[in-house]
């Protein structure tokens, strides 16, 4: 198993225990094991293979020998156990924003709460806002949270699927069996969140690959086998369906099945105006399939160049590609540096000299390092005196870089008024700022609209940091205006960031036509608290060409020199 996945099995653990009893420290360890699994480096099996599981923080005898039992057989004794102690539902209570371990213990041992549904109906009926310590006002946060959870429920963030999924491609092109495979649907067209993972393979022998499948890592339940369509499910619920077609299918097959619907609708109304027939079988002049070699001959084949699965969403792409006005899409080799990282200064867990470390083993050419401003105490954000030391140190590691630059910046809190938060004097200091909202979210849209606007207006913001603040499957972004926002980013010069993290991807790639007809500039920012957190840039850079983004749209294609140059324009007025 991954990694990943044991580590999503020991916070199941975690979150068991807790609504279970009011001890901490057992489900606290678990935890702490699970972020500690979630940052090793290299193969769980070879680290448990080489006996060094005891030897990472954080993990404990017990749970070592927890981790390899659920790393060899997908599940414990013990969280059998704990899953049947604790009814199914009441885990999916926790999901409510707000309401803890603590709260649930309450709900379920005063009033036999034990669903989602069952605490509709106790809010509905007014008992929940009854119980000591909730409230009319907790009462109606719940049921709000609820239709929240019931308007997201089955999707699943990228972090959650697209490592499973390439797990299971890599299983099945281990197979001599099979000829051509790929990733299908919403997860191949780059969506934030995909309900399952599709997959469309060719091969002569599809029982055979179909068995092969059900053999692959994660895969806990065999939903459905058919002729064609194999679904599995894995340990985190995630579902997948594999399609099995011949070769000579697959094109078509692929094409149909990655989607959108609405691209699909459009594309088949070009190929019946020409009178031919386009289905998950092929293209049909009469009964006569045309033989196509990919993907791109049966766009070829309809007069339109090819269209990257990114952007098929039926949003006008099919006509940009008839008038060959498609746009270049952003590929990750053109970042040349990375850009909102977090280090210890403030609530990143790594130093600046390893964060530096990774992000040049992983090519970049400069780093820009944005901790967190003084208001933000939650994370240890930085006085006027840390920002001067830290620049110190800055300086002096640059000093011995010679191919390799850091950026001294900030990820600076915007004040409920709109105000940066440093005296202008201190912000002089930075190369560039990142700002961004971190409290006061429930403003009015307009208050919240000029809220962002002054911050921009200020000459050392340099980018707008993760926009509406949305953390994707657990709450909406704040009420703002992004259209004025992105009018205002466009006149002042300022860059709206893709944050590139998986739990916001925020600005949303809806918002791309529109940001690149204002002339609206982005930057993929993986908002990185540790070295692996470097590797989020590649879920921005899938959302920065679902929106459309080349290279020339994104400040961190620059090089140092250019990017220095991008940082210093407003505050000179050049
Ligand atoms: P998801 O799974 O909700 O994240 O989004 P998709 O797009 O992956 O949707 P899914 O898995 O239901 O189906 C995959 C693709 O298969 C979909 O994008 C287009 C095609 N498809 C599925 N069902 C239909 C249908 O009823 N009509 C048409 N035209 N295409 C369909
Ligand atoms: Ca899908
Ligand atoms: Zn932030």
């Amino acid at each position: 198993m991954l990694k990943s996945q044991v580590a999503a099995l020991l916070d199941e653990m975690a979150s068991l225990l807790e609504v279970q009893s009011d001890n901490p420290f057992q489900p606290r360890a678990f935890r702490s094991a699970a972020r500690s699994l979630e940052g090793l480096a290299g193969d769980l099996e070879e680290v448990i293979a080489a006996g060094e599981l005891r030897s990472i923080s954080g993990i404990g005898e017990s749970i070592a020998r927890e981790i390899v039992e659920m790393a060899a057989t997908g599940t414990s004794q013990r969280l059998v156990e704990l899953r049947a102690a604790v009814p199914r539902g009441i885990l999916d209570l926790l999901r409510i924003p707000g309401l803890g371990s603590k709260k649930v213990r309450v709900l379920a041992l005063e009033l036999g709460v034990d669903s989602l549904d069952a605490l509709k109906l106790a809010c509905e009926s007014g008992s929940v806002a009854k119980l000591k310590g909730f409230g009319e006002k907790t009462q109606a946060k719940i049921l709000e949270g609820i239709a929240y959870i019931g308007s997201v429920s089955g999707r699943f963030r990228l972090d959650d699927a697209l490592p499973h999924a390439m797990l299971l491609i890599e299983h099945l092109q281990r197979s001599h069996r099979v000829q051509r495979v790929e990733l299908a649907g919403s997860l191949r067209r780059g969506k934030e969140t995909v309900k399952d993972v599709d997959i469309v393979a060719s091969s002569s022998e599809p029982d055979a690959v179909a068995d092969h499948f059900v053999r692959a890592p994660g895969v806990i339940t065999v939903v459905a086998k058919g002729e064609t369509k194999t679904s599995v499910r894995l340990a985190n619920g995630l579902a997948s369906d594999l399609r099995v077609v011949s070769d000579a299918e697959w094109p078509a097959a692929l094409q149909y099945f990655t989607g959108s619907k609405e691209h699909n609708t459009e594309l088949r109304g070009i190929a019946r105006d020409l009178d031919w027939k386009l289905n998950e079988y092929g293209l049909f002049r009469g009964d006569e399939p045309l033989p196509l070699k990919d993907e791109a001959s049966i766009y070829e084949a309809l007069g339109l160049r090819y269209i990257e699965p990114e952007l098929r969403e039926g949003l006008g792409e099919i006509a940009l590609a008839r008038e060959g006005s498609l746009p270049d899409l952003l590929t990750q080799p053109e970042l040349r540096g990375v850009v909102h990282v977090h280090t210890d200064w403030s609530d990143g867990a790594a130093s600046l000299e390893a964060m530096v470390e990774a992000a040049r083993a992983r090519g970049y050419s400069y780093l820009g390092v944005t901790d967190h401003s003084q208001s933000a105490f939650y994370a240890r954000g930085l006085t006027p005196d840390r920002v001067r030391a830290q620049r110190a140190e800055i300086d002096r590691l640059n000093s011995g870089l010679s191919d390799f630059r850091i950026f001294h910046g900030i990820e600076s809190d915007i004040r409920p008024d709109g105000a940066l938060d440093y005296e202008p004097a201190v912000l002089d200091i930075f190369e560039f700022v990142i700002a961004s909202v971190h409290s006061s979210f429930q403003l009015p849209v307009e208050a919240m609209t000029e809220r962002l606007i002054r911050a921009m207006k200020d000459p050392h913001t340099t980018f707008l940091g993760h926009p509406t603040g949305r953390l994707l499957l657990q709450r909406d972004g704040y009420l703002v205006d992004m259209d004025r926002v992105l009018r205002a980013a466009g006149e002042l010069g300022v860059a709206v960031e893709i944050n590139a993290s998986p739990y916001r991807l925020d600005m949303d790639w809806r918002l791309g036509a529109r940001a690149r007809e204002l002339g609206v500039r982005t930057g993929i920012h993986p908002d990185a608290h540790s070295p692996e957190g470097l590797d989020d840039v590649a879920y921005g850079v899938r959302c920065a060409r679902k929106a459309g983004f080349g290279a020339t749209h994104v400040v961190n294609a620059l090089d140092a020199a250019e990017f220095a140059k991008f940082c210093a324009r407003r505050r000179t007025g050049s």
